[in-house]
This record gives C-alpha cells, structure tokens and sequence, in this order.
C-alpha cells in the first residue's frame, strides 16, 4: 500500500526489530520502555493504523471503546493475550494477532529447568557457597535431593509448550500425564507414552509434579484452586512459566509453609503490589525458586517474535490474512497446526 503504516509499539524491542519496524513503518516507541498507561496508550495511538502491545498493556473493553477510528489492529509481542479483552475487540471490529511457536522451546526449556531446580536444589548449592564457612566438603549425605527418573509430571494443558515440556521430561525418565479437554492424537501421545485425564482432581491426585502450560482464560482462572492444591499428593511439587492467575497463590503458600507441598518454582507470580513476603520467605527457606517472569526471554525468541509481529502486520496492512490472526472460535490456535 502507498500509506506507511503508523504504528505504537508500547515497550522497547530488540534492535534489530526495533530497527526493521523504522524502516517499514511509522513507529513511534515508547522509548521509556515503563508500562504506559490507559491514557498513555489512547494519546500515543492518535493517528496510528496498529498497536503493538505487551503483556503489561491492559487493553479492556473501556479502552477499546475509546480507540481511535483509525485502530483496526492488536499485534501482540506475545504468545499469551490475556491481557486484551478479545471478544470486546471482536466486537470492534478490530483484528487481533499473537506470536506463538517461536517461543515454545525456550519457555519448556525454563519450565524443565524449574523442575529440577528444587529436587536437585541448584539455587540452594549456590546460595550455601555464597554463606562462608557453611559447606564443610563434600560427604556421602551431603546436600541430597530427590530422583527424578521414575516420577509422575502432570502436565496441565497439553498445547505447543505442554507438548515441548513433556519431550524433555520424557528425556529425564518422568512419566508423562496430561490434563487436558481434548485428547491428544496417537501421533502426540504414543512416543512419549503420555496418559491423558480429563479429570483434573483425578490427575492431581496421582502425579509427584504440576506444570503449568494452559492460557489463562476465564475457564482456567485459579484451576489450581485452594480445594484442588489440596488434592495434590504430600511432597510433591508445583511449576509455573504461564500465568499467576492460574493458581490460587495464597492457598498455594499456605501448602507451602505447612510442608504438605514439597515446594513451587514460580517464573510467574502476583506482584501488582510487590510480590508477597510469604513467598519470598518460602523462597529463603528454599522451597520455592523465583525467576523473574524469563521462561520466554532469550534474544533469539525476543527477535523471533518481533519478527513475527512485523509479518503479521504488514500482512494485515496489504489486506491479506495475518499468519497468527486470533479468531473467536479459536481463540488459542491449537499446537497441532503448529
Ligand atoms: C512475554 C509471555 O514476557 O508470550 C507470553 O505469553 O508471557 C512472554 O513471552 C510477554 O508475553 C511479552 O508480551
């Protein structure tokens, strides 16, 4: 098309995009790279064609009702979209993108090293190094930690990343389950031996290790609820790389700090208001590890996203259908396709 799309992109990006997006489009970055605000947002996208959000834009059906006229695209930097109400901006007429797959390796990648954090106690070797005087050598009971070879991981949510989660911890010996509405094909299920549920309470009640690996929707707000937490078996263990709100986190400390759970390694958490000192009192204690909201951060995902955010646009600009359109009756595309 002759017009150069003007675009608002909310957060910094990696260089080379962000240098790729000046030379295809209008771009305007907001350069102070803090989460802007509603009204910051609707200021910044006066005159603009396409927004590009992040995980910190909260994009509700208020702001949406307020977007200029000239907004007809969302092209998230992100996988997850659950900060965007999509069916308000359906609703508006608006088309909606993410950036799926190309981040997939990466966060399994973090979600398997969580779960041999804790059992092997990684943080915890170092964190005693760092003490001085308080490793006396090694000996034969020295800093023991638990198998995982032989292990139940039930993973929750058996799309791209559940299905790149399990493939790894095939690799370490953990038998696979998976909770999940549909059932996986052969094709999926057989080479990792997974056994499917569709029955969460049933799955939590059988496995030694929880991953986390659905969108967070309003179906799966707290699906591990204080009543579900509780159904776990003693000693076992619970990962998240998804999105705080799947758990009930207060329930979850709760388990914690009793000792019934053996222990959390959360990349996600509540922190609106700082993140809760009972968790980072579990974190001292070594029972539960903390990464900073990293299960996707690698440069090479960041630039593949941006990448990804760069084609959806100019093809939804040039009139055709961008590759990661969200649609109503698919509001997560299914990792099948890929
Ligand atoms: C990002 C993520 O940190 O894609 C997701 O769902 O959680 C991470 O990749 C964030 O979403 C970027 O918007």
């Amino acid at each position: 098309s002759a017009h150069k799309p003007q675009i608002l992109v909310t957060r910094r990006l990696p260089a080379s995009i962000e240098a790729r997006m000046a030379t295809l489009f209008e771009t305007d970055v907001n350069e102070a790279d803090v989460a802007l605000t509603s009204e910051d947002i609707l200021e910044g996208l006066t005159g603009k064609d396409v927004l590009v959000s992040t995980i910190t834009d909260r994009i509700d059906a208020d702001l949406i009702a307020r977007l200029p006229q000239s907004v007809r695209l969302i092209a998230q930097f992100g996988n997850g979209v659950d900060n965007i109400d999509l069916e308000a901006a359906w609703a508006a007429g608006l088309t909606v993108t993410n950036t799926p797959s190309v981040l997939t390796e990466d966060t399994a990648d973090m979600a398997t090293a969580l779960m041999l954090a804790l059992p092997r106690r990684l943080v915890e070797g170092t964190q005693m190094l760092l003490r001085e005087g308080e490793w006396a050598g090694w000996s034969p009971t020295s800093m023991l930690g638990h198998r995982l070879r032989g292990k139940a991981l039930g993973i929750v949510g058996m799309g791209r990343i559940g299905t790149a989660v399990a493939q790894r911890a095939r690799a370490f010996g953990l038998n696979i389950h998976y909770y999940s509405r549909n059932r996986r094909p052969p094709a999926v299920e057989t080479p990792l031996d997974a056994h499917h549920w569709d029955d969460l309470d049933a799955m939590l009640e059988a496995v030694d290790i929880v991953s986390l690996h659905t969108p967070l929707t309003r179906d799966t707000h707290h699906i591990l609820s204080a009543e579900r937490l509780g159904r776990m078996k003693p000693g076992s263990y619970v990962v998240n790389v998804s999105r705080p709100e799947l758990v009930n986190e207060p329930a979850l400390i709760s388990e914690l700090e009793s000792g019934r759970l053996a222990g959390a390694a959360l990349d996600v958490f509540e922190n609106r208001h700082g993140i809760n000192p009972r968790l980072l009192a579990l974190a001292s204690d070594n029972r539960v590890v903390l990464t900073a909201h990293m299960a996707s951060a690698t440069l090479e995902a960041r630039v593949e996203m941006g990448e990804a955010v760069i084609v959806n646009i100019r093809a939804f600009m040039d009139g055709h259908q961008p590759p990661h359109r969200l649609l109503p009756d698919q509001p997560q595309p299914r990792s099948a396709r890929g």
